[in-house]
């Protein structure tokens, strides 16, 4: 199949005009499908499980937002929580009563967040943490693991340095050493690196921050006892553990990774699912680590947009219909059966994957063994997943577009999209060899 094939005259004009305004003609660099090839979906709208591109063409969709959209394209009950709430006004720059409401879910699910504050981007969340654990503790440095993601902020966007070093060096271009010169870098799923670095910045070391499932290298779980021992570390070491749930909370389950891993840290970041697809991201946690910020402490942090009243209604109104009796139970059912469709289906065409899945969310790695952290990244075909995503996006399914990205089940997905998928993928596996 060719990559512009699915390119259509209005898809190829709305690009053209986006090119012209956008670099790369697109708002955030996944985006532009250069990790596939090939030109960008362009969507005019989503229902349920799928989105329609401004050609008509209709595809199941298993990017949903980034897995924001946990309950499908444009559910009722969120579209109308949105219109009512824009009813009476889109935001005031004032107090409201709908952040409380969204909080007291929050807190409801997630008892870790004794206080919590709403910002307007998972960046902002995991940005305003790492601040506020560095304030908490006075102390400078933090440590993120290789391949876990946590937004673009300068601190944040460090690369494993050499050798045991593991100073961060600078992930992007614009982010000055001295902005990453407090990061430390070590591999995920490896304790023995957490406590070397430790011992190495005795006293020295605010906050571990990590997602307690990885999703940003594709699905990377923890291995048994990672995360009680970096728990173990952080607390004997005076450090803050911080859990980056903005993709994992209300995704693993009605408490997040917290609840199903049983391991509680004392900051976590949300975004995603809580604003039902609306820009919404939010950090909190300890009582008395929280209230270090402004107006209470003197760490700042602050937002024009922060709980608007839209985007908290999206947020609730999401919320609500995730709390349903059994609702993630029939979610992680769909995840399953997709799973074990697809590892047969590679199986069928003699195609050597790994599929991860933790509940509703799942890699296929084009890798006869799924890897444990992002140094054994280069192990995986991602030439492969290329040819399979394009095999896919001809036959209607939307994929994220990198092998290294999650793809997202929703309650709309039902048991015929699900088996569409798999009988899908039969082909593209076949023509992915
Ligand atoms: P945003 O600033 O993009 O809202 O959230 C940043 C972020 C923080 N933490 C985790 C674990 C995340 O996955 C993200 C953002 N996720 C990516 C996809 N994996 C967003 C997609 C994009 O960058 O366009």
């Amino acid at each position: 199949m060719t990559e512009t094939a699915l390119t259509g005259s209005v898809s190829a004009a709305i690009l053209a005009r986006s090119e012209a305004c956008f670099p790369g003609g697109v708002n955030s660099p996944v985006r532009a499908f250069r990790a596939v090839g090939g030109h960008p979906v362009v969507v005019r709208q989503g229902r349920g499980p799928r989105v329609t591109d401004v050609d008509g063409r209709v595809m199941l969709d298993y990017v949903c937002s980034w897995g924001a959209l946990v309950l499908g394209h444009a559910h009722m009950a969120v579209t109308r929580a949105i219109a009512e709430a824009a009813s009476r006004g889109t935001g005031f720059g004032m107090p409201t009563p709908s952040e409380p409401q969204l909080a007291d879910m929050i807190q409801g699910a997630m008892p870790s967040l004794e206080l919590m504050r709403f910002v307007s981007s998972g960046t902002e969340a995991t940005m305003s943490a790492i601040r506020v654990a560095r304030g908490f503790t006075g102390r400078a440095k933090i440590v993120k693991f290789s391949g876990c993601y946590h937004g673009h902020a300068d601190a944040l966007l460090a690369k494993a340095g050499s050798g045991v070093a593991t100073f961060g060096l600078p992930d992007s271009a614009g982010v000055p050493r001295a902005a990453v010169a407090d990061t430390l870098v070590v591999p995920f799923n490896n304790l023995h690196a957490v406590r070397d670095v430790f011992a190495a910045h005795r006293g020295e070391i605010a906050a571990v921050i990590v997602e307690p499932v990885a999703a940003n290298m594709g699905v990377v779980p923890p291995q048994p006892g990672f995360l009680e021992g970096v728990r173990e570390v952080t607390a004997r070491h005076g450090a803050l553990l911080i859990f980056d749930e903005v993709i994992t909370g209300f995704r693993l389950g009605w408490g997040g990774a917290q609840a199903r891993l049983r391991v509680t840290p004392d900051l976590t970041c949300l975004g995603k699912i809580i604003g039902g697809g609306l820009p919404v991201g939010a950090y909190g946690g300890r009582r008395d680590v929280m209230q270090v910020l402004a107006p209470l402490g003197s760490v700042y942090q602050a937002g024009t947009l922060a709980g608007n009243p839209v985007a908290m209604s999206a947020g609730t109104a999401t919320l609500h219909e995730v709390a349903a009796p059994g609702f993630y139970t029939a979610l992680e059912d769909k995840a399953l059966r997709l799973a074990e469709g697809l590892t047969l289906a590679a199986a069928d065409a003699g195609v050597p994957v790994s599929v991860v899945r933790e509940a509703s969310m799942l890699t296929v790695f084009f890798s006869p063994h799924p890897p444990r952290c992002y140094e054994e990244l280069p192990s995986v075909d991602t030439n492969q997943f290329a040819r399979f995503f394009h095999a896919m996006l001809a036959q209607g399914v939307l994929l994220p577009p990198s092998q290294f990205e999650a793809w997202f089940v929703s309650a709309a997905h039902d048991a015929e999209d699900i088996q569409r998928t798999v009988d899908a993928a039969r082909q593209a596996f076949a023509q992915a060899r």
